[in-house]
C-alpha cells in the first residue's frame, strides 16, 4: 500500500517522516500527472507545489489554520491531502470536483479564489478579524510571483504593514505566469532570487537562522538588528521589509527539511512575514519542465509523449482574433495590443513575434490595462485590449470613468464570453452584457461567425471613432450560420431568415440555436423571422422600428444572464418608444452563478438549448 493510499487527511501526514513525506511527494506528482492525463486540468502549477503544500499541511493544523490560494488553481495537492483524492476522477466535470479551492465543497477551503491576486486582502480581513474576535491561528496566503503583479496585491500589503498583524505570505516563485512573468516585479524578484552577494552568504545566513531560538515569537533583539544589518547589506533593498512585512528567503521550495523547518519557526513569529520560496513550475514530469506554458492548463494527453489525446480544436475565436490584428496592424500603425498576462489564450502570440513593440503584457493588471489603454488612445494610439470576460469584470470603474466618460477610442476584444466550461464559477463570461450594455458612450458588439468577427474588428479599429467592445466566445468557430447582409456597418443588424409575426432575436453565436428552434417552429407552420441585432448597446433605432411594424412576438436568446442583458435592454428600448403591444419572452442565463460543464450540458440545464427554447415558443404560440 501506498503511503498516499493512507492520507485520508492532514493528520495522517503529520505521523510520517522526513524520508517517508519524500516518497509521498513523488506518489502525489504521479497521480497527479496521471489524473489530469485522463481528466485535463492545470498540471505544472500543481506539480511545482507538492512538497510546498505537504510542508504547509504538516507544519500546520488546517483547517483551524487557514489557507488561501490565490487564483486557487494550485490547490490540487491540498485537496489530495484533504480526503478529496477520489473526487480526481470527476475534476472540473459537471457535478464533480472543482478545479479551485471551495468552501462549499470542503472546511479545508479556507477561501474561494479564481481570480488573481486576492489572496493576501482576504488573508488580512481574515487576521483581523481573528484579532477582533480574541481568537488563535494562522493564516497563510500561497501566491504566485505571476500574481504578485496585479495591483490588489499592492493594495493589500499597504494594508499589512499597517497594523503588523500576524500573517505569512508564502509567495511561490516560479517565474512563470501562464506565460513568463513581466515587468519590473519580475524582475526585482529575480534579483531577490540571484543577487550575487546574497546569494554567496545565504547558507551562512541560514544556519543563523536555523540556530536562533525563536519562541512565541520572543526574538532576540540584538541578534534580530544584527540578522536585519546582513540582510539589507547583501541586497539593496527589500520592498516588502520597506512596507513593514518581514522577508525571508529564498528557499529551495522542494526541499521538504528546509520548508518544514523554516515554516516551523516562521509560523511563531507574531507579525506579517513573506516567506520568498523558489520552485520549478512542472517539476518532475519532464515535458511539463520543458514548456509550462503549454502545460499550465490542459487537456486529456498521453503521459508518455506528452501529446493531447483529442485533435486540436480546427480554428478558435481566438484564433481569428489574433489572425485578423496581425492584418490590421499591418495596415493601420496606429494598431496597438495589450494583455494581461494572457498573450497566447487571446490568440496574441503570432502578433507579438511580428510587432514585439506594439504589444505590451501589463502582467495580471486588468484594471492597470484599461486606464493604460486610455493613456494611449488619448495619444492617437488604437488600442485593442484582448480581455477574457471573466477578468474584464475587475475593470468596471476603468472603462465607465478613464474611457467611456472621455469618449476614447479604446477597443475591448473579449474573449471567452458565454459558458466556459471545465471552470466554472468563478470564470463564466455571462455578465458582460450586463455591465457593459448600459455604459454611455460604448458599442458593444457580438458576431455570430468567424467572417463577423473579422469584420467587426475592422469596423472597430479603422471605421469607428467610439470606445467600442466585441465580444465572443470560447472554443472552436463551429457556426454555419452565414450573414446575409455582409458588411458591419452602424447600426446594422442582420436578418438571418425573413419571415412574420415572429422575431427570434438572437446574440452573437446563439445565432446557431436560434436558427435550429425556427427550423423546428416551421415544421409546425410557423413562419419565424431570425435576428442578429449585432449592436447589442446601442440596440439599433432601424431595428427597432422594423419590431414595432412587423411583429407581435418577440423572443430573444442570449448566452449571459437575463437581467441587464440583450433581452432586458430591448424591453427597455421598446417601453422608451411607447412599444406595448407584443408578446416577449427573454432566453437567458437566470441571475446565478452557474456551475461548471460542458457548454452543451449548461445550455440544457438552463434551456438554452433550440429544443427547450422550442417547446417553451410552442406553448407561449399556443396560449396567446
Ligand atoms: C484576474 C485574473 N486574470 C487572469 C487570470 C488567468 N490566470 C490564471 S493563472 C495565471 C498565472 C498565475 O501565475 P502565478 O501566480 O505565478 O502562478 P503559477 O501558475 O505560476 O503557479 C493567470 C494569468 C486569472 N486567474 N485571474
Amino acid at each position: 500500500m501506498s503511503y498516499l493510499e493512507n492520507i485520508k487527511s492532514p493528520q495522517d501526514l503529520k505521523k510520517l517522516k522526513l524520508k517517508e513525506l519524500d516518497i509521498l511527494a513523488s506518489e502525489i506528482r504521479n497521480f497527479l500527472i496521471n489524473s489530469i492525463s485522463k481528466t485535463g486540468g492545470h498540471l505544472a502549477s500543481n506539480l511545482g507545489v507538492v512538497e510546498l503544500t505537504i510542508a504547509m499541511h504538516y507544519c500546520f493544523n488546517s483547517p483551524r489554520d487557514k489557507f488561501i490560494w490565490d487564483v486557487g488553481h494550485q490547490a490540487y495537492t491540498h485537496k489530495i491531502l484533504t480526503g478529496r483524492m477520489n473526487g480526481f476522477s470527476s475534476l472540473r466535470k459537471y457535478g464533480g470536483l472543482s478545479g479551485f479551492p471551495k468552501s462549499e465543497e470542503s472546511p479545508y477551503d479556507a477561501f474561494n479564489t479564481g481570480h488573481s491576486s486576492t489572496s493576501i486582502s482576504a488573508a488580512i480581513g481574515l487576521a483581523e478579524a481573528r484579532d477582533l474576535l480574541g481568537e488563535d491561528y494562522n493564516v497563510v496566503s500561497v501566491i504566485g510571483d505571476g500574481s504578485m503583479t496585479g495591483g490588489l496585491v499592492y493594495e493589500a500589503m499597504n494594508n499589512v504593514g499597517r497594523n503588523n498583524t500576524k500573517l505569512l505570505i508564502i509567495l511561490n516563485d516560479n517565474q512563470m505566469s501562464i506565460s513568463k512573468n513581466v515587468g519590473a516585479m519580475s524582475k526585482y524578484l529575480s534579483e531577490l532570487r540571484t543577487a550575487p552577494k546574497y546569494l554567496a552568504a545565504k547558507s551562512g545566513i541560514y544556519s543563523f537562522f536555523d540556530g536562533m531560538p525563536i519562541v512565541g515569537g520572543a526574538v532576540n533583539n540584538i541578534l534580530e538588528k544584527a540578522k536585519e544589518g546582513i540582510k539589507y547589506a547583501l541586497v539593496p533593498n527589500i520592498m516588502f521589509e520597506q512596507l513593514g512585512i518581514k522577508y525571508i528567503g529564498p528557499i529551495d521550495g522542494h526541499d521538504l527539511d528546509k520548508l518544514i523547518n523554516v515554516i516551523n519557526k516562521v509560523k511563531v513569529m507574531n507579525q506579517p512575514i513573506l516567506l520568498h520560496v523558489i520552485t520549478k513550475k512542472g517539476k518532475g514530469y519532464k515535458q511539463a519542465e520543458k514548456n509550462p506554458c503549454a502545460f499550465h492548463g490542459v487537456s486529456s494527453f498521453n503521459v508518455k509523449t506528452g501529446q493531447a489525446l483529442k485533435a486540436k480544436v480546427k480554428e478558435t475565436y481566438s484564433d481569428i482574433f489574433g489572425q485578423t490584428m496581425v492584418k490590421l496592424a499591418n495596415k493601420n500603425k496606429k494598431l496597438i495590443a495589450i494583455t494581461a498576462a494572457m498573450p497566447s489564450g487571446t490568440g496574441l502570440e503570432f502578433f507579438s513575434k511580428l510587432y514585439p513593440e506594439r504589444i505590451f503584457d501589463v502582467g495580471i493588471a486588468e484594471e492597470h490595462a484599461v486606464t493604460f489603454s486610455a493613456g494611449l488612445a488619448k495619444s492617437g494610439f488604437i488600442p485593442v485590449f484582448a480581455v477574457y470576460s471573466t477578468f474584464l469584470q475587475r475593470s468596471y470603474d476603468q472603462i465607465v470613468h478613464d474611457v467611456c466618460l472621455q469618449k476614447l477610442h479604446v477597443v475591448f476584444a473579449i474573449d471567452r464570453a458565454g459558458i466556459v466550461g471545465a471552470d466554472g464559477e468563478t470564470h463564466q463570461g455571462i455578465y458582460d452584457l450586463s455591465f457593459l450594455s448600459h455604459i454611455p458612450n460604448l458599442v458593444l458588439l457580438a458576431p455570430k461567425n468567424k467572417e463577423e468577427l473579422e469584420d467587426m474588428l475592422d469596423y472597430a479599429v479603422n471605421r469607428q471613432k467610439n470606445p467600442i467592445a466585441i465580444r465572443y466566445p470560447k472554443g472552436n468557430v463551429s457556426s454555419n450560420i452565414k450573414s446575409l447582409d455582409k458588411k458591419v456597418s452602424d447600426f446594422s443588424f442582420d436578418i438571418i431568415k425573413q419571415g412574420k409575426e415572429i422575431a427570434v432575436i438572437s446574440v452573437g453565436v446563439m445565432a446557431d440555436t436560434a436558427c435550429k428552434t425556427a427550423e423546428m417552429l416551421e415544421k409546425d407552420g410557423y413562419c419565424p423571422s431570425v435576428i442578429d441585432p449585432r449592436f447589442i448597446s446601442p440596440i439599433s433605432p432601424e431595428l427597432i422600428n422594423e419590431l414595432k411594424n412587423k411583429y407581435k412576438y418577440i423572443f430573444t436568446i442570449e448566452d449571459n444572464i437575463v437581467s441587464g442583458g440583450f433581452g432586458s435592454k430591448l424591453c427597455q428600448n421598446l417601453i422608451q418608444n411607447k412599444i406595448y403591444n407584443k408578446v416577449i419572452y427573454n432566453f437567458a442565463f437566470p441571475n446565478a452563478f452557474i456551475e461548471q460543464g460542458s457548454r452543451e450540458e449548461l445550455l440544457k440545464k438552463y434551456k438554452l438549448d433550440s429544443e427547450n427554447i422550442y417547446k417553451i415558443i410552442k406553448k407561449i404560440l399556443e396560449q396567446s
